[in-house]
């Protein structure tokens, strides 16, 4: 059989190196897409650097993306490089707006001129529901983004969905809730917890200052969030899947199970700091994956409470380590 190829846009972030680690172990031949910097960050993918094969460009730049496509041809091709942290989406709204939704056009555009029977992954997310209007939030349920980076994602999600509708290309777009996981950026709120969680238990701080502890929000793993990325490329036709876990869970339980893990009291550590509270927050998010389950035999399998504590674990390991 053909070996197939895949081409990650975004491999070093916490995605982006599950999802290479994935298709590695389906024995496709892996391709990344990473911007120039003066120092190379490869962190997340240090463990499978000698088996990617990695390439400068950037999606700002849309030559550079039609000369990976012209030299790769790859089969597939997964759109996870974004400005994905919520807050500096307020801070640099423009920059967001032009990474994360155009860019997603750059690459369509790319894919439409030079490799049109590529498959497209397009990383949409929960942050588009925003203001909910119906819970659980399905593939049906209305937009109404709450953030710059969710109006840019929203963008990011009807493009794709037009890009297919008018030029019949194979584009998938995967409505993903939160996921986490011990290569979890250290700004969002479960990585922070964790970490918080260990340098305190390691003695190396006392405080933990944090924003809006009554957010809910249903948080995954994110292991098992690239496998439906996959599964959405496999399928006869290309469509758009809510991937959840159909749970919910305020902030202040993810930080009472997580010092909990470390036998350490909250109350004594956590302060509320106004710094962290957003302009305009998601209060509630929580969503419906039946689709995925049933078109893609897609499920989550690590729960809540199992992740926050895979996370706790993990971060007191490596501050051990470090
Ligand atoms: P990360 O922030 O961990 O990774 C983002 C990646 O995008 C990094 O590899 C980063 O590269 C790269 N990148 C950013 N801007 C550019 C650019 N202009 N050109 C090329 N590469 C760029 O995100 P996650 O792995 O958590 O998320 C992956 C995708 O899924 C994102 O699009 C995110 O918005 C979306 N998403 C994430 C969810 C989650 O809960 N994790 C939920 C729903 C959607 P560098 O290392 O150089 O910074
Ligand atoms: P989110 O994730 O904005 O949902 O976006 P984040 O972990 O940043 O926030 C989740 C909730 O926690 C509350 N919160 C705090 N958040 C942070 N970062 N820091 C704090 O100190 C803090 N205190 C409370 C927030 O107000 C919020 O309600 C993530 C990103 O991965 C996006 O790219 C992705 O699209 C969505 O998930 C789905």
């Amino acid at each position: 059989m053909m070996t197939r190829r895949a081409l990650i846009t975004g491999i070093t972030g916490q995605d982006g190196s599950y999802l290479a680690e994935f298709l590695l172990g389906k024995g496709y031949e892996v391709h990344g897409m990473v911007r120039r910097s003066s120092e190379e960050k490869f962190e997340r993918i240090a463990h499978i650097r000698e088996k990617v094969t990695l390439h400068q460009g950037d999606l700002l730049d849309q030559f550079s993306l039609a000369a990976l496509l012209a030299t790769i041809k790859p089969h597939e091709v997964y759109n996870l490089a974004a400005q994905s942290f919520v807050p500096t989406s307020w801070n640099q709204p423009v920059l967001t707006g032009e990474f994360t939704a155009l860019g997603v056009t750059k690459m369509l555009e790319a894919i439409r001129h030079t490799a049109p029977e590529t498959r497209f992954y397009q990383a949409s997310s929960s942050e588009m529901f925003g203001h909910v209007r119906e819970t659980p939030q399905r593939e049906s349920t209305p937009f109404y983004p709450r953030s710059p980076y969710g109006v840019a994602k929203a963008y990011g999600h009807f493009i794709t969905v037009n890009y297919r509708e008018s030029f019949n290309l194979f584009a998938a777009s995967g409505i993903l809730f939160n996921h986490e996981s011990p290569r979890r950026g250290l700004e969002f709120v479960t990585r922070k917890v964790t970490h918080g969680v260990a340098r305190i238990r390691l003695g190396l701080d006392t405080t933990l200052r944090l924003g809006n502890l009554d957010a809910q929000r249903d948080w995954g793993f994110a292991g098992d969030y690239v496998e439906a990325m996959w599964l959405m490329l496999q399928q006869d036709k290309a469509d758009d899947y809510v991937v959840a876990t159909g749970e919910t869970h305020t902030v202040k339980e993810l930080v009472e199970i997580a010092f909990g893990r470390a036998d350490l009291d909250w109350q004594k550590h956590v302060k509320i700091d106004p710094a962290f509270i957003r302009p305009a927050e998601v209060d509630l998010l929580i969503g419906d994956y039946d689709k995925a389950k049933k078109q893609l035999g897609w499920e989550p399998k690590v729960r809540f409470k199992e992740l926050v504590e895979m996370m706790v674990d993990a971060d007191i390991e490596r501050l051990k380590r470090d």
